[in-house]
């Protein structure tokens, strides 16, 4: 019989697609997410940060309301843009376990950020979401403005990852000079998974850092800066909902339809950050 926890914690990224099709004895066990996170919350106690962060429209929240179960219920409607940081989870002393920081540029974000990374001396993981270049545009105008320029969702898409290139640089910037620069752990969450899973093997060696080109140079450098013993670095698929992805006339649908493969995903992320 399969063990969904060996799965999810121990395969590659590239026995994923075999591994999801036999976890059949995942969907037996409804409660698994309410217990994952459970676990998760008591390991991390009260003196652990996690700090959720990447550019709009990655899924952050979808991510978040997902790993708290709140997504499952019926009346769940997916969150507008954030416009200030949101906290799961609150500690008896007031300080927040979990932390997501907007995507938006605005001043509340950069001091949102300063205060979870650089001046946090709790700050144990960062989770930075990336999408491969599937952001959703949520403003009209800039949609409109896309299509009207005659952008194709290639084009898009290409944007989108230079734009999220630049914004883990300057992360790797800010942990530079975090105030925590022990045992930190940097956890690359390539959000909707849902979409680009026909893709695994190309978003695996974009994102990871054995990968190639500059994500992977990144994660390297920054490594190498800090020291394999100071920063952890790793890559993890996600999937926080289900929809198709419509830019103008071109879409990508979705192509992980299955509910357990699903779950075994969300499982495998909330065991990345334990
Ligand atoms: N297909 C698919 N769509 C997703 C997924 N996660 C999120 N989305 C879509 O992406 C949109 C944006 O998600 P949010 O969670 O609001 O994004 P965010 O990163 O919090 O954005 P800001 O709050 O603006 O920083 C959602 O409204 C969904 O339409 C996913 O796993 N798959
Ligand atoms: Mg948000």
């Amino acid at each position: 019989m399969v063990d969904p926890t060996t799965l999810a914690t121990q395969v590659p990224w590239g026995s994923l697609i075999k591994a999801t099709a036999t976890a059949v004895e995942l969907v037996r066990r409804q409660d698994w997410l309410a217990e994952a996170w459970r676990v998760l919350m008591l390991r991390l106690g009260s003196e652990h940060d996690i700090v959720i962060l990447g550019a709009k429209g990655v899924g952050k929240t979808t991510l978040l309301d997902n790993l708290r179960g709140a997504s499952a219920q019926a009346s769940y409607a997916l969150p507008p843009t954030s416009i200030r940081p949101e906290a799961a989870v609150t500690t008896l002393d007031g300080a927040r376990a979990i932390t997501v920081i907007p995507g938006d540029h605005h001043r509340t974000r950069e001091d949102a950020l300063r205060a979870a990374i650089i001046t946090n001396p709790r700050l144990r993981v960062v989770v930075f979401v990336v999408c491969d270049g599937l952001a959703t545009l949520r403003d009209e105008a800039v949609r409109q403005s896309a299509v009207r320029s005659g952008l194709t969702l290639a084009d898009v898409r290409k944007q989108n990852r230079a734009e999220k290139l630049r914004e883990l640089q300057s992360l790797v910037e800010q942990l530079r000079i975090a105030k925590n620069q022990t045992h930190l752990r940097l956890v690359i969450a390539v959000n909707k998974a849902d979409l680009w899973w026909p893709d695994l093997e190309t978003v695996y060696q974009r994102y990871d850092k054995s990968g190639v080109g500059p994500f992977a140079e990144t994660h390297r450098e920054l490594e190498g800066r800090m020291g394999s013993q100071n920063i952890h670095i790793c890559t993890v698929p996600a999937v926080a909902w289900s929809e198709d992805y419509v830019l103008a006339d071109e879409n990508v649908p979705v192509a992980l339809r299955n509910e357990q493969d699903r779950r075994l995903l969300t499982r495998r992320f909330v065991e990345t950050l334990s």
